[in-house]
Parts: structure tokens; sequence; C-alpha cells
């Protein structure tokens, strides 16, 4: 297991240089009128979840490759979950998948997350696939199925994903279907909408008062045609509809390719709806790549608009920060430290934008200098603002470095022989 004493060590090499290079750029930022200190203090604030199948390797529909040392039960993934943290100190918190995370003993579960420091986020239903000994097959739809004992059954999984939730302490529950159709004409697609309403609204009824449900859209796959809830627009109806605790997460990499995200990102602030996102990356659809891996500047945007909103204090609840990648080639550890890194990237450079000069360029309709002062606080180099945040949270201020130097997935490998060959938990969703 990777030790405070370890990290702190593992620091102690790396402070002095971190040091000049922090207040080299401090000297740089205030010139430009920006306080260092309160970028990093904004960076250590910043928290994101991890999920739990990602620290497994995903797959492709084609083929999984397991690496050394794998996770063999919710247990070893919390562990897993807790290195990550103790050397990125931004990701305390764990989105459990039922029935892949679902142990018999959860009060169990809940301790040994206490132990290792985490706490539990949004929980996830699954109704996109058929469990063992399972009544009613999902193979034509669960919430929106034509038939209404499949949809009674996908309902009261729902209901028991919240209630195993409140167990762990966890505060909402994020419903994916994989409900649509393969053909034109395979699925009536007002009605499907309709019985998706009127199910969503027997869970909805069944959350807590300090609960909210995520509906998270994705345009295809595994229905090719149609999905039921395929954008945001489907997701705000459908949580205009519900009620105030019902939110629209956005997955980054459910839009058809191009599509701007960080519009949506604004219009669903601007109806306090937004509920908050699975980040990862893609190039041509759902790749679920490693967050800022391929496409950084888009999600410098993002970023962009939750500062702004922040900025002007816009009326929307807190957000729901998870990641959700299936790490195919990569140690899934390694690959959820780098995404997290970004993320906290995105974040201070969001934090640099000169947001009065930006209005009155946007005023004058100067759009080649209003560009241009965005792109100064995506070009500027923040990673001293990154490792000083990570010192901040006791962290490790090179934390690809630590983990190698740590032998953690070597340690793994020979206390975890028995790694399972497949199943549960690529990042199918
Ligand atoms: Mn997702």
């Amino acid at each position: 297991m990777i030790t405070e004493d370890f990290v702190a060590e593992n620091n102690a090499a790396r402070a002095a240089n971190l040091e000049d290079d922090y207040a080299s750029l401090g000297r740089q930022l205030r010139r430009r009128g920006i306080d260092i200190d309160q970028v990093a203090k904004g960076v250590a604030g910043f928290r994101v979840a991890l999920p739990s199948w990602a620290v497994g390797t995903g797959g492709t529909r084609f083929a999984r490759y397991p690496g050394p040392g794998e996770p063999r039960d919710v247990f070893d993934k919390l562990d897993d979950c807790a290195a990550i943290h103790r050397l990125t100190g931004a990701t305390d918190e764990v989105s459990l998948h039922f029935p892949w995370d679902q142990p018999k003993d959860l009060p169990a579960l809940k301790a040994r997350a206490e132990a290792l420091g985490l706490r539990f986020a949004p929980v996830n239903s699954n109704t996109f696939q058929d469990q063992p000994g399972q009544k009613l097959s999902y193979k034509y739809g669960s919430l929106t199925h034509t038939d209404a004992a499949v949809r009674a059954q996908a309902v009261a999984h729902n209901i028991d994903c919240i209630r195993m939730g409140k167990i762990l302490g966890s505060r909402a529950l994020t419903v994916w279907i994989g409900d649509g159709a393969n053909f034109p004409g395979q699925q009536h697609t007002a009605r499907a909408f309709e019985r998706y309403l009127e199910s969503a609204a027997q869970i909805y009824a069944a959350l807590p008062d300090d609960w909210s449900m995520l509906i998270e859209h994705k345009m295809y796959e595994p229905a090719f045609y149609a999905t039921v809830i395929q954008d945001w627009g489907s997701s705000l109806m459908a949580a205009q509809a519900l009620g105030p605790k019902a939110l629209c997460l956005v997955d980054l990499g459910h839009h058809a390719p191009n599509v701007n995200i960080e519009m949506i990102v604004a219009r669903l602030i601007h109806v306090g709806r937004l509920g908050g996102f699975h980040f990862n990356d893609s190039r041509y659809g759902d790749d679920d790549l490693d967050t800022g891996s391929i496409n950084p500047y888009r999600l410098f945007l993002v970023f962009n608009e939750l500062i702004d909103a922040e900025s002007r204090r816009a009326s929307n609840p807190t957000l729901a920060h998870m990641l959700d990648q299936s790490h195919n080639i990569t140690d899934p550890v390694e690959s959820l430290i780098s995404s997290t890194i970004e993320l906290q990237r995105a974040q201070a450079q969001a934090l640099l934008v000169d947001r009065k000069v930006l209005a009155e360029l946007q005023a004058d309709n100067d759009a080649l200098m209003a560009s241009q002062t965005l792109k100064t606080a995506f070009t500027t180099d923040v990673s001293p603002i990154l490792a000083k945040a990570r010192l901040m949270n006791g962290a490790a201020i090179d934390p690809l470095g630590a983990h190698r130097a740590s032998g953690y997935r070597q340690a793994c490998a020979a206390a975890r022989p028995a790694a399972r060959g497949g199943g549960g938990g690529g990042g199918i969703v």
C-alpha cells in the first residue's frame, strides 16, 4: 500500500524545484493581476469521483486483455481508489455500479471505505444487461419496455439501488438506460418516451429528500437507430417533468462528433439543471478514452463555462464530478491519476481567464482578442500550481512518478493472483 510516509519521502526530493517553479509562475501571473495562491487554493478544493468499474481493465467488444493485479472484488477496488487518492489528493469519492459492486455486507463496505478515507458518490443502476437468475430480460428495453412487468422489474432495481446507496451514505442515483431501437419502426418513439417518464416517476418518488436523480443521455449504443434518452433535450424534458431533484448528467462521450458540449453545459446551467459529469475523452464516438488525452481545449472550454457560472453566482445545484473511462491498454490506476490531473489542469486554466477583460472584449465585438484571452489562459503551463495544490492536500508532487516508484502494481499482482478473465466493468456507460 502507498503510505503517507512514502509520499512525503518522494516529495522531499522534488520540493525545492517545485518552490522555484511556483515562485517563477507566481511572478508571471502577478504581472497579469492574478494571485497564484488563490488559483492553487481553487485547484486544491477540486474533487472528482472515481468510477469503481474503471480500476479494472475495461475492454472493447472484441477483446479484453486483463492487466496484472486487477481488483477481484469491490474491496480491492476501494484499495485502488485509496491509492489514487493518496497520490492525487482529489479523489476521495467512489461511484459504485450495482449489481457489479453488490457485496452482501453493505455496512462492512461502508466501514472499509471510511477506514480508507473514502466516501460514496452517486450510485449507478444497471438495466442494460441481464444478470444471472434475473426473471425478465432487458433485451428489448427496461424502463421503456413494452411489457409492464419488465418495466416494474427495472423500476424495482433502481429503487433497490437507492436503498443500498442510503446505507452507504450516497446522495444520488445515476440512471442510464440502453433502451432504444436498432430499426426505424421497431419502437413507437413517442410512446417509448412516455413509458420512460412513467417509470422514472416511480423511481423519483422513492428518492429521499436530500437525494438527486441524475439522468444520463446517450446518442447511440447499444441501440444504434435511436435511443430513448438520446440527447440533452430529452434529458432536460425528463428532468423538468419529474421535479427539482431530477438533474441532467453530461457524459462527454455521449454526443455526436463536433457537438458543442460547452454550449450544452451553459444551457443546462441556465435552467439550473446541470447535475454533473462523466468525464472522458473521445475521437470518434463514445470512445471512453482518458480525460484530456484527445481534446484538452474542449475540456478547458467546459471548465471555462463552470468557472464563469461560479463567478456570476449562477443558480445551479452542486455538481457531481465523476470520471467514466475504459482503460484498455494502460494501468487503470495510472490512467485515473493522469485524468484527474487533466481535470485539475482545466480547472486551473479556467481560473486564469481574465473575465473582466473578456467581458469588455465581448461588448466591443473584438472576436480576435476575446479568443486570445481564452488562449492566454489555456496555454499557460499551470503544472506548478497543480503540484502545489497536491502538496497542500498531502498528496504527491509527481503522482505518476511516485506510483511507479511505489511498486503498487507489482504488490497488487502478488496479492491478487486470481484476476478474473472478463465481464463486469468495461466503461460501457
Ligand atoms: Mn457515463
